[in-house]
């Protein structure tokens, strides 16, 4: 049986309990490994290794640490297919969307490889003669990472890739159910040559490793992407101890469809967006707003394509959704189901468990839904989606920000107005214009509002703020003394 280790300290070793955990194919059901299950001393050697390993990797010139980047993305290219493969079969998403989320990690890994020779600050004049004034980013030090399953390679790699060019060593706890993908992608650091005590995998759970991270004082800051209730808590415990957390939390995304809309696009768009991952994203399209005189139109066309979804196996290339990740969130999903029925929104299609082994639930859309209802409020995670009809651009806009969380929207309109009303007043930290909710790309920042975030955002160059501390510098070469805000005043 395939055991899923520690690495620490640049050694792949077992956990101090000597415990493991059962890893499953959700496909199918079959046990594919097991993992770690650490404790608090795994943690605190992993601290130790990072913290010397990172008081010399915060004096290696930036560009320098970069060329480790540029071969961490060289190798993930070489290895593309097989690490598709393993996430694949570790969390169901079909193989071509495994595919896309390694090629994010491998943008990632080019991208910050190239804010090696970036990273800037600003030289701005000092009010005081012969003196200079600059800023500059400095490392924070060891960062805390803790991923979702869900996308267990692209969510690593937006985290780890920023710390690492900015001079960070790296704590990292991948969630339970994706160790392989975690494993794979951190020997690529290892067959990279990273100096040993950088990048420490120190798998288990979040009540024990997690909790951990944010209590160990060796860890200046956690960036975190998962549930808004484990965020919350994060942030809690984490401001108290005056540490810096960078959160993502999630999303209740909508998608509008205008009257003018291209109906045949923006069913492609809400299907990709409402079951690609089976619902299972952040940015899932998990509510659609369309106006009431296409409704019946949209309805008629998202019933007939839906019916057309192979559901099945994700590394079947001709499967369009795959299962999702285990019996509970079976559970979940189809209890959300089942309190849409009582609130009286209507069924159209799906609505089930379906029979055999593995975890898949039917692809699911109701109508009639009002605003106001828990399946139009809280977060599936599943592929569920509700319609709810509006009468005007403003109702939509209204809906839209009424959810509690803010990361993605999107409209279906061919009235540039439209279009340009929409993307100033959606409150959300990603709109898209005639596509659906998924789809964002690494140079851009990844976040929301609300409910969603912290204000801090994964990727493109904000993620930079998450991982470094401005330092202000002055230099006087005037020989003498000179008061600010007082000798020149
Ligand atoms: C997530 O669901 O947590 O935009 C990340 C997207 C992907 C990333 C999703 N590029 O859907």
């Amino acid at each position: 049986m395939e055991k899923y280790l520690n690495y620490i300290d640049g050694e792949w070793c077992e956990p101090s309990t000597g415990k493991f955990a059962p890893v499953v194919n959700p496909a199918n059901g079959k046990t594919l490994g097991e993992v770690a299950q650490s404790a608090e001393p795994d943690l605190d050697r992993a601290v130790q290794a990072a913290k010397s390993a990172q008081s010399v990797w915060r004096l290696v010139p930036a560009p320098e640490r970069a060329n480790y980047l540029y071969k961490v993305g060289e190798l993930l290219k070489q290895r593309k297919e097989q690490i598709a493969r393993t996430l694949t079969s570790e969390m169901g998403k079909v193989i071509d969307e495994a595919r896309g989320e390694v090629q994010e990690a491998i943008d990632m890994a080019f991208y910050m490889a190239g804010e090696g020779r970036r990273q800037f600050g600003d030289t701005v004049p000092s009010e005081l003669q012969n003196k200079f004034a600059m800023s500059i980013r400095v490392p924070v030090g060891i960062a805390g990472l803790i991923t979702p399953w869900n996308f267990p390679i692209a969510i690593a790699s937006w985290k780890s890739l920023p710390a690492l060019v900015t001079g960070n060593a790296v704590i990292w706890k991948p969630a339970t159910e994706t160790p392989a993908t975690a494993c794979a992608f951190v020997k690529i650091y290892e067959e990279a040559g990273l100096p040993k005590g950088l990048v420490n995998l120190v798998h288990g759970s979040g009540s024990v490793i997690g909790e951990a991270m944010v209590e160990h004082p060796g860890i200046g800051l956690i960036s975190f992407t998962g549930s808004n209730e484990v965020g919350r808590k994060i942030n809690e415990r984490a401001g108290g101890l005056l540490k810096r957390t960078s959160l993502e939390m999630g999303g209740k995304n909508a998608v509008i469809v205008m009257d003018d809309a291209d109906l045949d696009l923006a069913v492609d768009g809400i299907l990709w967006g409402a079951f690609g991952t089976s619902g299972q994203r952040c940015t899932a399209t998990s509510r659609v707003i369309v106006h009431k005189k296409i409704k019946d139109a949209l309805e008629e066309k998202l019933i007939r394509r839906t019916a057309e979804l192979k559901i099945g196996d994700g590394l079947d290339e001709t499967v369009a959704v795959g299962p999702v990740i285990n019996t509970e969130a079976l559970n979940r999903i189809h209890q959300y189901v089942e309190t849409g029925k009582k609130e009286g929104a209507r069924l159209l299609t799906g609505g089930r468990i379906l029979p055999g082994k593995g975890y898949y639930y039917a692809p699911t859309v109701f109508t009639d839904v009002s605003p106001e209802m828990v399946i139009a409020q809280e977060e599936i995670f599943g592929p569920v989606v509700s319609i709810i009809p509006v009468a005007s651009l403003e109702e939509a806009i209204v809906v839209n920000n009424s959810v509690t969380f803010g990361l993605s929207s999107g409209i279906f309109t061919k009235d540039v107005n439209k279009a340009f009303q929409a993307m100033r007043d959606l409150d959300t930290g990603i709109v898209y214009i005639n596509a659906g909710t998924t789809g964002a790309e690494i140079h851009l920042p990844f976040g929301g509002t609300k409910g969603t975030g912290n204000g801090h955002r994964d990727s493109g160059p904000a993620a930079l703020d998450v991982y470094t501390e401005w330092k202000a510098v002055y230099v006087d070469f005037s020989g003498k003394l000179q008061r600010a805000q007082i000798d020149n005043n």
